[in-house]
């Protein structure tokens, strides 16, 4: 099932996800519909906040960046018919982040800002410790977009979007943009 998504400035977007108690059928049956709206989407990230429920649940699929795609490059003749990016579905529940380290900017945009992009400074490794979708935990290193993602994905559960590290100059022109258009 494919989940209206919030758009800011919708307030619901600022609300403060609480924790999973118990990963049982209902939670499931969430993650499942949050996978197919961000991918019906083309999005590489969705927090359920985005979603208007407002549980500590992120899930994510992040292409691979420059040294997996040479992997697929040099496995041609094996590999001719595959995409050049592999599917990589990752659900975070209860998620912390417990290492982070080397700040960079990278462009971000966000289904819930649709068409609006904006250079973002952020950690480039990090380490995160979360339940995966059976209530199992896991520590995860990530690096580049993956960790630019988890980053995002997670300040929605804290009620923060991208756009909330912009000046206010930069916030209100978006404002107005989108206010115009409508
Ligand atoms: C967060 O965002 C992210 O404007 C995930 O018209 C994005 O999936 C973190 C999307 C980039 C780091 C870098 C945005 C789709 C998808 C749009 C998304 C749009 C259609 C955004
Ligand atoms: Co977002």
């Amino acid at each position: 099932m494919i989940l209206p998504i919030l758009k800011f400035p919708d307030k619901r977007l600022q609300t403060k996800a609480a924790k999973v108690e118990a990963v049982d059928d209902n939670i499931q049956k969430m993650i499942k519909n949050m996978f197919e709206t961000m991918y019906a989407s083309d999005g590489i990230g969705l927090a359920a906040t985005q979603v208007d429920q407002h549980l500590q649940i992120v899930v994510m699929d992040v292409p691979d960046s420059g040294e997996d795609y040479q992997f697929i490059l040099k496995n041609r003749n094996t590999e001719n018919s595959k995409p050049l990016t592999k599917k990589h579905p990752l659900c975070f529940i209860n998620p912390t982040i417990t290492k982070k380290e080397g700040k960079e900017t990278h462009s971000e945009g966000c289904l819930s800002v649709p068409g609006y992009y904006a250079e973002i400074e952020r950690f480039n490794h990090i380490v995160v410790e979360a339940l995966d979708e059976n209530g199992k935990t896991f520590t995860l290193e990530a690096h580049n977009l993956l960790a630019v993602c988890i980053q995002h994905e997670l300040d929605h559960l804290k009620g923060i979007l991208f756009i909330d590290y912009l000046s206010k100059f930069k916030q209100k022109r978006l404002l107005d943009k989108i206010k115009k258009s409508k």
